[in-house]
């Protein structure tokens, strides 16, 4: 039976009350380990299967950013560990909420170095355009501005549900220089705009990205105007199965988010579509910042290989 924190969860995470590849990961991590800490197992082993249908629930609440099955194979994967040396139920459940704390430790500290790699990247004088609401994205521009740098943001709307009002609100408030457009006037702007800064909800093992829909639009215009493109990434935003030549899967969501359901009442033969992602070739990316360095698209396949020593082992 599924407990109540992880429906709870599980229905966050779907509705988008939490979103953000990083903080759905994390919002998973941190359920798993309060299911270890208040779970009526009677044994590490009934803990641990209780664990896995868990973790399967809450990774099927959103298909495409690779964050959260990241997150929850990891804390399993401890959990696996754990049972097999033998754990007593005690055990079990510490070494369980220690993985989920250590997860969200390691996220955020990775989001804090990201932003100190990727503001050496931002000069004065800068104008820099986010899509959006990438809480990388956003570090790096933040950590630029408290080191005293002066440049202005370009944040687009991203529609349909308008993540870019959070970050140009975010932005503003710690004092950054902000300009809100439409998502359809980035082509206008995009000739004043020295680098563009996204996050990502999946990078697969050819260094594609794949980011809120419009990325690539943004992404094949700053390559245009030759604008640098760079894509701001924890490293389990990296999806280990593209290795083995899976596809990441593109978020479908509901047309109610484009159109009221009066309009769709009104034009019944009109098919209204909401992906919510798109696929940024690694051709439009300069470089992508994790918390282990800067790597070239083209280069990331080797820290995922570093990662992910054994691809055959990976659960499809
Ligand atoms: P951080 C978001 O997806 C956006 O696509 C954003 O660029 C990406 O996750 C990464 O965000 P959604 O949950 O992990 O809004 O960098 O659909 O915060």
């Amino acid at each position: 039976m599924t407990s109540e924190s992880v429906k709870e969860t599980y229905a966050l995470i779907k509705g988008m009350k939490i979103r953000g590849a990083g903080r759905i990961a994390r919002a998973a991590a941190a359920t798993l380990g309060s299911l270890a800490e208040s779970s009526k197992a009677s044994s590490a082993r009934e803990l641990y299967e209780e664990l896995k249908s868990a973790g399967e629930v809450l990774k099927s609440a959103r298909p495409t950013a690779v964050s959260l099955p990241n997150s929850v194979n990891f804390v399993i994967s401890v959990a696996k560990r754990n049972l097999e040396k033998g754990a007593d139920l005690a055990g079990m459940r510490d070494a369980i909420s220690d993985a989920a704390n250590l997860f969200c430790r390691t996220s955020e500290n990775a989001i804090k170095t990201i932003g100190s790699i990727g503001a050496k990247r931002v000069v004065d004088g800068d104008n820099v355009l986010t899509h959006c609401n990438s809480e990388s994205a956003i570090s790096i521009l933040s950590t630029a501005h408290r080191q005293g740098k002066t440049f202005d943001v370009i944040v687009t709307e991203t529609r349909p549900l308008m993540q870019g009002r959070m970050t140009a609100s975010i932005l503003s408030r710690r004092g950054l220089k902000v300009t809100l457009i439409p998502d359809s006037a980035a082509r206008l702007y995009m000739h004043k705009v020295d680098k563009v800064v996204v996050g990502a909800d999946a990078v697969a093992s050819n260094g594609a990205v794949v980011n809120k829909i419009g990325t690539s639009q943004l992404a094949l215009i700053a390559h245009e105007s030759r604008a640098r493109f760079y894509v701001a990434a924890e490293t389990y935003k990296l999806s280990p199965t593209t290795m083995l030549g899976e596809l990441v899967e593109i978020e479908e969501r509901s047309p109610l988010e484009v159109v009221p359901s009066s309009w769709l009442k009104q034009n019944k033969k009109v098919k209204v579509r909401n992906p919510a992602f798109d696929i940024t070739p690694p051709e439009y990316i300069d470089i992508i910042i994790t918390e282990r360095g800067v790597y070239p698209p083209q280069g990331i396949v080797l820290l995922m290989k570093e990662l992910y020593p054994e691809p055959d082992s990976i659960t499809l």
